[in-house]
Order: structure tokens, then sequence, then C-alpha cells
């Protein structure tokens, strides 16, 4: 019997031992297996060891052995109960399941691509097709065919950065232009958007890099009338159809008539003498244009006789700007996703 009484100590110890390091179902169950198997486990077996115990002494002993049974299975139940209702603040592999989830963000375009999109679609509606050309271009593409001769003061205006020789970085879109009206005969009817250079100190309104979309229209007959009712459609279909427009006399290397055209302010109707956006005149200026010069034509083969034709150009972030009323052009390239995600959809 005291032999009996030191085997259910050494068995109640060590089960107390194994369950302090049972962490999961699994091990969970091998203890079960181990202390209750039917045929193999320690506390059963001590109940065969109960048949040699002497019949004065065997309830004592029973007793005591129905009691480690009875206190194994409590405690493995409530081990049970621990693992299938807490789940652990820390996974096996360390990872915190605790925290909050990371949320993933879905892309879109940038404001200054949708913008450009805008603008497409309204001359692609007319019939215009979508033309694009090199960012490093030569000085004849960029300058020398656009009717500015070299060392020419008007190439002030278009200052850029020389590569080497004579590429440069292109100042406008026109040279895609050039390239087009050389390769095919009229009637010709396109539009260029691209990225252009100027010699430009960074301002709220000023980058040294910014985006661009010049037009062309080619053909038998074409005069200013046409330059006007399609730009006058245009700033119409992406302003609103009760914008006022109106054309100013302008000059331009390339062109001849040239106009600069502007619609009303949208931020004070010309009601604000100290308008930030338009100064008081109650008008912006939203883009150049003008009849092609008949030099340009010629430098291009193409006959100023039979042939005329009207551009024009119009910068996209000035005007995306004024559109959705952005102070700050640097805004569209800084990344900050606070102001990106303002555009497009949700
Ligand atoms: C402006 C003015 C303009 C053009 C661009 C052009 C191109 C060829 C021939 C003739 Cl190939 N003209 N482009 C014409 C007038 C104005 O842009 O202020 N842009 C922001």
């Amino acid at each position: 019997m005291a032999n009996l009484k030191e085997r259910i100590d050494a068995v109640r110890k060590e089960f107390d031992e194994a369950a302090r390091r049972a962490a999961d179902a699994k091990s969970l169950e091998e203890l079960r297996t181990a202390y209750l198997g039917r045929k193999r486990g320690h506390v059963t077996l001590l109940f065969e060891d109960l048949k040699s115990v002497p019949a004065e002494e065997k309830r004592e002993a029973g007793r005591l052995v129905n009691e480690l049974k009875q206190s194994v299975t409590v405690r493995l139940d409530a081990i049970e109960g621990q693992l299938s209702s807490v789940p652990p603040a820390v996974s096996a592999a360390g990872t915190d399941l605790t925290l909050p989830g990371r949320k993933r963000y879905v892309g879109r375009p940038h404001p200054l691509t949708l913008f450009e999109e805008e603008i497409e679609r309204i001359f692609l509606g007319m019939g215009f097709s979508i033309e694009e050309g090199p960012e490093i271009e030569t000085d004849y593409y960029n300058f020398e065919a656009l009717n500015f001769p070299p060392h020419h003061p008007a190439r002030d205006k278009w200052d850029t950065l020389f590569i080497k020789g004579d590429l440069l970085l292109r100042t406008h879109t026109s040279p895609v232009q050039v390239r087009v009206m050389e390769r095919s005969k009229p009637p010709i009817r396109i539009i260029c958007p691209g990225r252009v250079f100027r010699r430009e100190t960074p301002d709220p309104t000023h980058l040294p890099m910014f985006m661009q979309v010049e037009g062309l229209v080619i053909d038998e007959g074409v005069t200013f009338a046409h330059l006007k009712g399609t730009l006058e459609y245009f700033l119409r279909a992406l302003f609103g159809e009760k914008i006022k427009v109106r054309f100013r006399p302008s000059f331009f290397p390339f062109t001849e008539p040239s106009a600069e055209v502007d619609i009303e302010c949208l931020v004070c109707s010309g009601k604000d003498p100290a308008c930030r956006v338009c100064g008081g005149t109650g008008w912006k200026e939203i883009l150049g244009s003008g009849m092609v010069d008949p030099q340009v034509l010629k430098n291009v083969n193409i006959d100023p006789e039979k042939y005329s034709g009207w551009a024009f150009g119009l910068g996209i972030d000035r005007t995306a700007m004024f559109a959705y009323g952005i102070p700050e052009m640097r805004y569209f390239y800084e990344n900050d996703l606070r102001f990106l995600r303002q555009f497009g959809t949700k």
C-alpha cells in the first residue's frame, strides 16, 4: 500500500509538469492518452495495481486512485476549454494576432492623366487622332523647322537644357507635329500630348518640367473660322456650355496670325478686383493658337498655296490647376497620397 501511494504521488507530479507544457490540441490529446488511455494510461495502470492491495486497505487505495483520475480529468478538460476559447495573442510564428490588419489600397490614374484623357476624349470625338514622339529632340525639330532661326531672340522664351551637340529636351510637343507633317499628306487632324521642359525657376505656377497638349489641323480651305469654332467647342466641352470665351491677338514665331484664348475666371467670375487667379481681370488665359505660318508648311514640303492649317498649344498642368482650384503646380509631382486620392473614382 505504501508502495502504491508513492506511485500515485509520482504519477501526479509527472502529470502536473506535463500539463503545464501542453500548449495546443495535439499535445493535450497525447497527454490524455498517456494518462487515461484505456490500456496503457499511467492512471489506468494504477487501477490494475489495486488488485494486489490487501483487502483491508483496498477501500482507501481505491479512493486515492479515483481521486487522482478525477483531478487529471478535470485538469485536462480545463486545458481543453482554454485552448478553444482564447486564441493566443502571439502565434507560433511570432505574429501578434491582436493587431489590426494592413489595409490594401487600390491604385488609380494620376490627376494629370485623368485630365489629359478628358482632353483626348473631346478631340477624339471630333475625328482627331493622338500622336506621340521623343522627349529628347534635335535643334531642327524643336526650333528651326518652326521658324526660329539660330540665335534668334525669340528662342529666349523657350530656353531649355541642351544635352550634347544639337540634342535638347523639347520645349513643346510641336516637334511631334513637324514629324507627322513630314511623313504624311493632308488632311491632318492630330493632338500631341506629352512631357515638355523649359528653363524655369520653380514657383507655384511654373516648373522646369510639365505637361502640354498641342493640336494641328491641315487641309485645303482651312481658315481662322475653323480654329475659332473648334477651340470654342473644345472649351465648352471641358468647362461647361455656358463658359464665356474670348480671343486676343498675340504672337508666336510659328503661327500668323496668332491668338491667345481666355475663358472667364471660374473663381470670381470677374467680381473680385483682388482675385488671386485672374488678377481682377475676370479672364484666365487657357491656350495659345494661330494659323500655321506658311514658312513652317514649306519646311515640311506642304504647299502653302494649296493647303492651310491652324494649331494650338495648352499647358495641361496649369489648366488642371485652374479647373480643380489647385494653388500649387508642385502638388502634382510630390506623390502625396492625401492629395492624389482626391481625384478619380473611389
Ligand atoms: C502656347 C502656345 C502654341 C502652336 C502652339 C504649332 C505647332 C506647329 C505649327 C504651328 Cl507644328 N503651331 N503649335 C501654335 C500656337 C500656339 O502654343 O502658349 N502653348 C502653351
